[in-house]
């Protein structure tokens, strides 16, 4: 029988920030995610610096993605990652993609599609976005991206543009 206490699965997420300070909030939300209750960090990728993908009138943006370990249901995690947004000062106003002290999705989770009203996993877009292409493979050069294939493939595809990495 399952023990839902114990049953650890791996996810990754995506961080992103282009207010105040976005290395300074990446590394925040760092802290904050690994002290979720029932969360583990794994792994963290290096930051990397993109230019934004959506309205071009905002700044340029840093990345990362953190793998972690967890026993929290999918809808529960992305609960607490909504929570750290809000207090880092996540203000949404309603423009698709637009400007955000910080921004946390759930890019994978264990081997789940998950197709729900509030959550769609693999994360939509994960597959073409090179700000989390490049990082997801610098920390899991393995990875089978469910329904999607091997993440190496994807990265192929994938060309870098402008993204650097940052250190
Ligand atoms: N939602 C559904 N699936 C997920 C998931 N897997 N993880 C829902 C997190 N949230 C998920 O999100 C809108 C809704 O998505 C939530 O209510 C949640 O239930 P949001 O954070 O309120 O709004 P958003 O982030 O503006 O919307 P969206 O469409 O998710 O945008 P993206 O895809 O997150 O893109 N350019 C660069 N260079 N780097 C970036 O990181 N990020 C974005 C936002 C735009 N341009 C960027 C970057
Ligand atoms: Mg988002």
């Amino acid at each position: 029988m399952k023990n839902p206490t114990t049953d650890l699965v791996t996810a990754y997420i995506g961080l992103g920030s282009n207010l105040e300070n976005p290395v300074e909030q990446i590394k925040s939300a760092r802290t904050a995610i690994a002290q979720i209750a029932g969360v583990q960090e794994l792994a963290f990728s290096s930051l990397y610096h993109s230019s934004p993908m959506g309205p071009q009138d905002q700044p340029d943006y840093v990345n990362a993605v953190m793998c972690i370990a967890t026993n929290l249901p999918p809808i529960d995690l992305l609960h607490c990652l909504q929570r750290i947004e809000n207090e880092q000062g996540r203000v949404r106003k309603g423009e698709r993609w637009g400007a955000r002290t910080l921004d946390l999705d759930m890019l994978i989770y264990g081997d789940q599609i998950i197709e729900l009203p509030d959550l769609i996993v693999p994360h939509t877009g994960l597959a073409e976005r090179a700000f989390v292409l490049y990082p997801l493979y610098e920390i899991a050069p393995q990875l089978q991206v469910p329904g999607k294939g091997d993440i190496a493939d994807l990265l192929a595809k994938c060309p870098m543009n402008e993204l650097r990495r940052l250190d």
